[in-house]
């Protein structure tokens, strides 16, 4: 009979885990598509049209209006790609120079306000970000290749056309572990054959998302009132040795414990959803 009551309680315990990860999954993955077609958009309606049928104002309302085909994001944002030969032109087109993205002491100085921003450093390119959704208005104007996360997305968005996603990283302005995800737009329709070279020559920006991870899970979670049964745990355990947590308080509880895989649709990334019961058998 007991052996009969603990298979029940790791059933149960998997049951709900492999919900709250399939619809998880699920919300990250509808806002992934969402994402990729605005950076369709922004190529048809920016680099398509002559002259652009975008600007700030434009994007800034068609973000927020189409924010809640967008679950978990906290921001969309427009990076362009500039060679360091167009930079002058660029900057005396927009009236603003290619910021440099602050380090976190100078964070605790400035508040991150991009008046006090440095200018970017010399470097081969940049990608000032252009356009934003009024939510992460804060990042116009800054070469999202100056961080070492955003960049890395960067080129490897670009090298493959697919959606990539970052590792978890303190997002600027917000207190939390996040994730972006990025798309490069490029100038021309390619087939799926064309090389990373092919593709890297033909980009013209990117489109990315924040993810603020610990606030949305939480909203996630708390719609399904079922906080006071199971503690929730989220990782990223791309290097297995060396899980980083993105949602959910440390645990030392050696009890129970249903692990549900989650696919954010990255190959390169993987992560995982613990739970466990709040109260002992
Ligand atoms: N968006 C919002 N907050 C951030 C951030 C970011 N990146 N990086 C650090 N904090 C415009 O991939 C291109 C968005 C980067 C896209």
């Amino acid at each position: 009979l007991n052996q009969k009551i603990i298979l029940r309680r790791e059933e149960t315990l998997a049951n709900m885990c492999d919900e709250r990860a399939r619809m998880l999954q699920d919300q990250f993955n509808v806002s992934m598509n969402h994402v990729h077609a605005l950076a369709i958009l922004v190529s048809t309606f920016h680099h398509g049209k002559h002259p652009s049928a975008i600007d700030q104002k434009t994007f800034g309302e068609y973000t927020e209006r189409t924010a809640f085909e967008r679950p978990l994001t906290s921001g969309v944002a427009y990076a362009l790609k500039v060679l360091h030969s167009e930079r002058e032109q660029f900057e005396k087109q927009h009236g603003w120079t290619i910021k440099k993205m602050e380090t976190e002491d100078q964070t605790l100085v400035q508040d991150c306000l991009t008046e006090n921003l440095d200018p970017a450093p010399i470097k081969d390119e940049y990608a000032p970000v252009i356009f934003s959704q009024e939510t992460v208005s804060h990042i116009v104007s800054i070469d999202m290749m100056s961080g070492k996360e955003d960049r890395e997305n960067i080129l490897r968005a670009r090298a493959t056309g697919k959606g990539v996603l970052t590792s978890p990283f303190k997002l600027l302005k917000s207190n939390h572990l996040g994730v972006v995800l990025t798309f490069a737009v490029y100038n021309k329709d390619l087939p799926p054959s064309a090389t990373p070279r092919q593709r890297t020559e033909a980009t013209v920006g990117y489109l990315g998302a924040s993810y603020d991870v610990p606030s949305l899970v939480e909203k996630l979670l708390h719609q399904l009132a079922s906080k006071q049964t199971i503690v929730v745990n989220v990782y990223d355990t791309t290097n297995a040795s060396a899980a980083i947590s993105m949602y959910g308080t440390d645990v030392t509880d050696t009890g129970l414990l249903h692990v549900s895989s989650l696919d954010f649709g990255d190959p390169l990334r993987k992560h995982e959803m613990h739970c466990r019961f709040k109260q002992k058998p």
